[in-house]
């Protein structure tokens, strides 16, 4: 059983789990879980879903997919029409609507699925084209949990505060699944804000960049975080700056950690080990990783082996192969360099500049390039992540179009894809610098000095 917290072998209590201030038992939600698996016993379809809210629905369809054995995917609340059909269509999951006050009459504690079965499918962005389905399995999911709990320790005694999205690995494998392995409360702020985590009272934070700068610039909740355990930061590089102000006004030294969908979370720092600003630790338990340098340097692509990669791209075999080297590591995309001496790893980039990370969420060039495509009104379109102080990178999208403006094209894209893919900024060129093989020359784009002659 993944879920061993609903096993009962911490007992139970009536506030073990709140999510957007609703306060609820294992046994209550065993019961609403329990209803959900009912319903999809014997299902006709591969795989269900489900919209992905900051809520307790949330939680109890992702346990009774679970308890099923039928893969969950959990749809972006603020999905817009084609990525949410797509979606849906790619999985061919059926949507379903979850009602917490219903209860399975004796709620099952077992599931029948089998350890290596699919347990979710999460949709997430590539460099080109729509999103993939990542399938996970029970087993990648347990390994991680147990890795994560074993260098984090992490335990019953703790309280989990978080207030991240229900559709990716951070906010739900980890924030959620995490904390009904480990048997550790859960409070789900429902927005990620500094108020919110101030008032939450826990032992161990969990944010992505975007949240702990925003945490650093309000010094008064800051210094409610002074009595916890432990600060967790990943998802996206953690500016050394802000590692520094969160030292200053609460007295930790932020642990970083780095993972990928497909991955799960792969390196650490250590809950009481020596923690460097600018690195993500070493491998967890299981993991091995290595970088393909070229000869005589000492940064590469990132490439791992372990228990906790994902089951391969839903439907995609061939870049499911593709991810892979010939010799079986995945290749993570990611450009990272190694300190010899003790192994910890720093993460120096992106193999890719049409790998987006805004916000901690990763969002592929590609994919908002062929939304504005779609709008009659645009000819051209380039998208490009410019760096960004609150969220690490900001989307913003050269057009050459005419008789449209700014903000109509934005919420174009936002209709289509989903709020967070939505360009922040929108400049209209009369051309797009290409190459003699008519290649966009996106880092031509990020220079400033062309963006201030357009
Ligand atoms: C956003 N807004 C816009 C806009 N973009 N308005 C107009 N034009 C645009 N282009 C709106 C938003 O809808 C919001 O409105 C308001 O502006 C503020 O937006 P924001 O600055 O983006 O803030 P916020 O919405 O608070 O988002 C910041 C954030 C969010 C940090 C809370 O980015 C977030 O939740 N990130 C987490 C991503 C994550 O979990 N990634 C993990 C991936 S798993 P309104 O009305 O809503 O206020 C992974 C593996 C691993 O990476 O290693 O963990
Ligand atoms: P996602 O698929 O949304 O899980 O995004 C995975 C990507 O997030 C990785 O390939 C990295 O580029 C980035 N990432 C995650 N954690 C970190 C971190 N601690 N430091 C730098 N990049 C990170």
């Amino acid at each position: 059983m993944l879920l061993t917290a609903l096993t009962g072998i911490h007992g139970d209590r009536a506030d073990a789990l709140t999510v957007a201030g609703r306060t609820t038992s294992y046994e209550e939600l065993l019961g609403a879980a329990g209803a959900v698996a009912a319903d999809l016993a014997g299902a006709p379809f591969p795989a269900f879903a489900v919209t992905a809210t900051a809520s307790l629905e949330t939680v109890a369809a992702v346990v009774g997919g679970l308890l099923a054995g039928l893969p969950c995917v959990p749809l972006p609340p603020d999905a817009g029409l084609a990525e949410r059909e797509h979606i849906l269509r790619d999985s061919g999951a059926h949507l379903i609507e979850v009602d917490y006050a219903r209860r399975a009459v004796a709620p099952p504690t077992r599931t029948t699925a089998a350890p290596g079965d699919p347990a979710l499918i999460l949709y997430t962005s590539g460099t080109t084209g729509p999103p993939k389905g990542v399938v996970l399995s029970s087993a990648a999911i347990a390994a991680d949990l147990d890795a994560l709990a074993e260098a984090w320790q992490w335990s019953a005694e703790d309280t989990l505060v978080h207030g991240l999205p229900l559709f990716h690995v951070h906010g739900l494998v980890l924030g959620v699944l995490g904390a009904l392995r480990t048997g550790s409360r859960l409070v789900h702020t429902g927005r990620p804000t500094p108020q919110a985590y101030a008032e939450a009272g826990g032992s161990l934070y969990f944010g992505v960049p975007t949240v702990w700068s925003r945490i650093a610039g309000a010094p008064q909740a800051a210094a409610a975080l002074t009595g916890a355990r432990l600060l967790v930061s990943g998802s996206a590089a953690l500016p050394s700056p802000v590692f520094r102000d969160l030292e200053r006004l609460t007295g930790h030294r932020i642990v970083e950690r780095y993972g990928m969908t497909e991955s799960l979370i792969t390196l650490s720092g250590r809950a009481g080990g020596e923690v460097r600003p600018g690195t993500v630790g070493t491998p967890l338990t299981g993991i091995r990783t290595r970088i393909a340098a070229e000869p005589g340097a000492d940064i590469g692509e990132l490439q791992l082996t372990g228990p906790t990669l994902f089951s391969g791209y839903l439907g995609r075999p061939e870049a499911t192969a593709a991810a892979y080297t010939e010799d079986g590591w995945f290749r993570t995309g990611d450009i990272a360099a190694v300190d010899e001496a003790d192994g910890v790893h720093r993460i120096v980039g992106r193999a890719s500049i049409d790998m987006i990370k805004s916000g901690g969420y990763r969002i592929g060039a590609g994919e908002v390039e062929n939304a504005l495509l779609d709008h009659p009104k645009v000819s051209e379109a380039v998208v490009v992540g410019v760096p960004d102080t609150d969220l690490g990178q900001r989307i913003v999208a050269f057009v050459v179009a005419e008789g449209v403006t700014g903000a109509e094209l934005t919420e174009f894209v936002a209709a289509h894809l989903s709020t967070h893919k939505r360009p922040r900024e929108v400049r209209f060129v009369a051309a797009v610098p290409r190459n003699a093989m008519g290649k966009p020359q996106k880092r031509l784009l990020l220079n400033e000095e062309y963006q201030e002659r357009t």
